[in-house]
């Protein structure tokens, strides 16, 4: 099989952002245009030619020829052998799986994970690293500086190579090797989870509940895990064939997207335990009977509880959480005596404090929730680990939520999403507020007294790597921050974020409705920002 040299030109905008290239499908479908991204991943990765790769993707439109497209490449490259999941399928958690047991020197997952998918919707390249985890920035600039230059891309001439078959084929000189996409990760999870006390707690006849697959790629592994191994009634995993535009839904699991779920929980008859994960099943949603637990609040209780479960009943050595999720980690981290850190928002700022062994436990306000099992946050790990917990405690999630509040303190929290706003406003509302930033310590806004004001900068204390304009952090003497960034994973002009928290140390104040307890602070952002103006937009589209 011949090896062919293409000359090509760079595409302009080929910069990873929070998590990878993402595009619309149209973009992807340019003559050479992922191939060029493939080869500056190649041609930064030395380790790869004579080293094996993992290879998967949520399934969305596009993954079956992308697939092919890389296979070719990486043949052509000198990868010696490649693991793919069968249909190409492999979701985020289950490509840091298998890099990490099976020691490869790397890893490409194709997601644009909780975006749409179809042929007018988004698409999504990432390298993953030896360890597991997303590129560093230093990586994936490295990847972005090569794409600028691209002058040839290596491939092979071949027809495409059947995918759904399990087993070994000759690519080239390449072993390409089909795996079962599920059975490495259930492993997995089985061994960090009680699935025992689980299978007794679904047997009991005094708990229902539903996980929706949201027609994206954790439904197989959910079907798999949930059903077949833990015995759960058939059905309990909804929406649970993976399509290749998520059914036309939007595969995010929040109150906005998962509407379905969400009405299923509520009521006097609402399902005890609900949970959710997006498009390639890093995400999760968790929610009770008429409650919706906050991923801020998750991760506290996680790490508040890690003990009653096998994988982390040693205890854990830390936490990490991102600049803009609730403080509610921090107060437990004090609680058990290990550090806390507070790092950029993007899985790949974790990975170097997990190897480091600095962390157990990390996560997002973004749904995402992890530990040092992998180096991606886990969706479908979170919902076994909060199942394991309602297994040994017997109590409801409402009432381990409240428990933890009581015992912590609540940090209300919700985030605004204003999406698909134009990029020159929302960059000008950003500048506005860094030159507000020197000026505003001390002042008083609304009920409020400014305590500090900055743009958010990151110094790694592990390779002191640094990086800056991670987000505009604005904190009150109360404990209470208003905190805007824009996101760095949408297609379509910016979507300003508006992530707001305080602290109430009251019980008697945790039940009220969060976003009425939080309008001063809502109202002060709003104003402070001139959001009205300079977007143009008088309420968010999201609300979470
Ligand atoms: C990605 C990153 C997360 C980040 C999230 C939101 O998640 O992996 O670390 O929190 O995007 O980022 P942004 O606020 O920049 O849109 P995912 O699930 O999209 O891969």
């Amino acid at each position: 099989m011949e090896t062919q040299s293409i000359a090509t030109t760079p595409f302009d905008g080929q910069r990873p952002g929070t998590s990878g290239l993402r595009k619309k499908v149209k973009v992807f479908q340019q003559p050479h245009y992922l191939e060029n991204f493939v080869q500056a991943i190649f041609d930064t990765q030395p380790d790869l030619a004579g080293g094996a790769l993992v290879v998967g993707g949520d399934g969305r439109y596009f993954n079956r020829e992308a697939i092919q497209i890389i296979l070719r490449m990486a043949a052509a490259n000198g990868v010696r052998k490649i693991l793919v999941g069968r249909g190409g399928i492999l979701s985020t958690p289950a490509v840091s799986c298998l890099i990490r047991k099976y020691q490869t020197q790397g890893g490409i997952v194709l997601s644009a994970s909780h975006n749409p998918g179809g042929p007018d919707e988004d698409f999504g390249i990432k390298f993953n690293a030896a360890n597991g985890g997303p590129a560093p920035e230093s990586v994936t600039d490295a990847m972005h500086a090569r794409t600028c230059s691209i002058e040839r891309y290596l491939t092979l001439a071949t027809a495409p190579i059947d995918l759904d078959r399990l087993g070994t084929l000759q690519l080239g000189e390449t072993d390409v090797e089909i795996i079962d996409p599920v059975s490495d990760y259930a492993d997995l999870m089985e061994s960090l989870f009680d699935f025992n006390a689980i299978h007794q707690l679904f047997n009991s006849g005094a708990f229902s509940m539903r996980f929706d697959a949201m027609h994206a790629v954790t439904g197989p592994y959910a079907v798999e895990i949930l059903e077949n191994r833990l015995g759960a009634a058939p059905g309990t995993v909804m929406n649970a064939i993976a399509r290749e535009d998520f059914g036309g839904g939007h595969p995010d699991p929040n109150l906005a997207h998962a509407q379905e779920l969400v009405a299923l929980t509520q009521g006097g008859d609402g399902l005890d335990f609900g949970a959710a994960s997006d498009g390639d099943g890093d995400r999760n949603m968790i929610l009770g009977k008429n409650f919706f637990v906050t991923p801020s609040d998750s991760l506290a209780v996680l790490a508040a509880n890690a003990h009653q479960t096998p994988g982390y009943s040693a205890g854990i050595r830390g936490i990490a959480r991102s600049m803009p999720t609730s403080q509610a980690a921090n107060r437990v981290a004090d609680f058990l005596g290990v550090e806390c850190f507070e790092t950029p928002t993007g899985w790949k700022f974790f990975g170097n404090l997990l190897d480091a062994g600095r962390i157990t436990l990390c996560g997002e306000e973004s749904f995402g929730t992890g530990s040092d099992h992998l180096r991606e946050k886990d969706g479908l790990w979170a919902v076994l680990f909060w199942l394991n917990l309602l297994a040994v405690r017997q109590q409801s999630v409402a009432a381990i939520v409240t428990e933890h509040w009581r015992r912590f303190g609540r940090n209300f929290y919700t985030r605004h999403d204003y999406e698909g706003v134009d990029l020159a406003g929302a960059e000008g509302l950003m500048d506005h507020l860094r030159i507000l930033l020197a000026d505003l310590p001390g002042t008083r806004l609304g009920d409020q007294s400014v305590s500090y004001a900055d743009d958010f900068a990151y110094t790694d204390p592990i390779d002191g790597s640094h990086s800056e304009h991670q987000g505009i952090r604005i904190g009150f003497e109360s404990g209470a921050r208003i905190i805007y960034r824009l996101s760095g994973t949408g297609t379509e002009g910016a979507t300003l974020r508006v992530y707001l928290e305080y602290f109430e140390p009251d019980p008697a104040c945790h039940q009220q409705d969060t976003q009425e307890a939080m309008q001063p602070l809502i109202l002060i952002a709003r104003e402070l920002a001139q959001i009205e103006t300079r977007i143009v937009r008088d309420a968010p589209d999201v609300i979470t």
